[in-house]
């Protein structure tokens, strides 16, 4: 397994801007923001400055579960450099007694989600954010939602997933306003393209204790470089909304590239990071999911925490790895975020409390 990932040739994530390479958390820290900054301008896009205040408007709330649960839909607005803008969400809070972790889900409303535990997530003791990220802009190229208050960039203007991303870090300064919240173990969650989303956002947003990616294939956990599966070619000419302009520019040019995805799952570091594949997911390539999160792992290490912990093998289907600083899992079949998937995400929180 070593040797596969050799064979892929990724750029080297931890030497500097001057070929020195980082060997202390300190020097981590500064590394990362030129990491941050070259997926920026080469992949998702430069994101904005987050507004000053975030303002949220309880617009309905009821109790579910037989009392277990409130349900709140909620408007968030916030000022935008072209204007004001406002999004809602629903929040599910326990209402036992106490600071709840929770759980900010993106989700894009174009698959009924059948496969949440929620109650079984509420029983646990988590509240769980629902980020419908169309409500922050559609997915499609129109400049609608967020997209029309922001100017933006030719070449390095932010795409949908930037957008998303920054949205979900607004609900967050949300919930870091309610008493009833512990915002410091908030995991953001996503599925497909809202696992890259997720990724995205937990690297950008220090805040997050936790980051899962789950499904998250290319531009997401998955390494682009000798895999099989979706490639830089194929998402950008079907989505090329979705990212800057200049990341298209490296479709077929994958070996040249100045940055692989195991940069954008090290930028969790030296938090809690999951990734999770499935094994029947083939456009989403659960073997490079695997081995970025292999590569990814010495920038945990070099902030003295273990990365993956894991033998010099491939994984096994069905065998969660969770006791490093990266835990990954590829559940046994096809390309859904499931209840399977929760209940190790659950287990995995439950045990490390985070
Ligand atoms: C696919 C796309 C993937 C993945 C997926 C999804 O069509 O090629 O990268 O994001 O959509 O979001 O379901």
């Amino acid at each position: 397994m070593y040797q596969d990932l050799k064979d892929r040739r990724l750029p080297a994530l931890l030497t500097d801007a001057e070929g020195k390479r980082i060997e202390t958390a300190e020097a981590w820290r500064s590394h990362r923001k030129r990491l941050l900054d070259l997926l920026s301008r080469q992949e998702y896009g430069v994101t904005p400055d987050a507004p000053k205040t975030v303002r949220g408007e309880i617009l309905k709330e009821r109790q579910l579960l037989g009392q277990k649960a409130l349900r709140q839909l909620i408007r968030l607005s916030f000022q935008a450099p072209l204007g004001s803008f406002s999004f809602e969400f629903e929040l599910l809070t326990p209402t036992a007694a106490g600071k709840h972790p929770v759980f900010l889900r993106l989700s894009g409303g174009f698959l009924p989600d059948f496969a949440t535990p929620t109650e079984e997530i509420l029983d646990r003791g988590y509240a769980i954010a629902n980020i419908h990220v169309g409500n922050i802009s559609s997915d499609s190229a129109a400049l609608d939602g967020l997209a029309a208050v922001y100017p933006a960039d030719a070449e390095t203007g932010w795409g949908k997933i930037g957008m998303w991303a920054f949205g979900a870090s607004r609900v967050l300064d949300y919930l870091e306003t309610l008493p009833d919240i512990d915002s410091r173990r908030a995991a953001i969650l996503g599925h497909s393209r809202l696992g890259k989303t997720a990724l995205w956002c937990g690297a950008q947003d220090e805040r997050f204790s936790m980051v899962i990616g789950a499904g998250s294939g290319c531009s997401g956990a998955a390494l682009a470089r000798g895999g099989a599966g979706e490639t830089v070619e194929a998402i950008t000419s079907r989505f090329p909304y979705w990212f800057c302009k200049n990341y298209a520019a490296w479709a077929g040019r994958e070996a040249e590239m100045p940055f692989d995805q195991h940069m954008l799952l090290a930028l969790t570091a030296p938090r809690k990071l999951y990734v999770s594949s499935a094994s029947e997911d083939e456009w989403a390539n659960p073997q490079s999911e695997f081995l970025s999160c292999v590569a990814a792992s010495e920038a945990w290490t070099v902030c003295g925490v273990p990365g993956l912990v894991t033998p010099d093998d491939y994984p096994r289907v069905d065998a969660p790895l969770m006791s490093g600083g990266v835990c990954y899992h590829m559940r046994k079949g096809k390309h859904f975020l499931g209840r399977q998937d929760w209940l190790w995400y659950l287990e995995c929180r439950d045990r490390f409390h985070i």
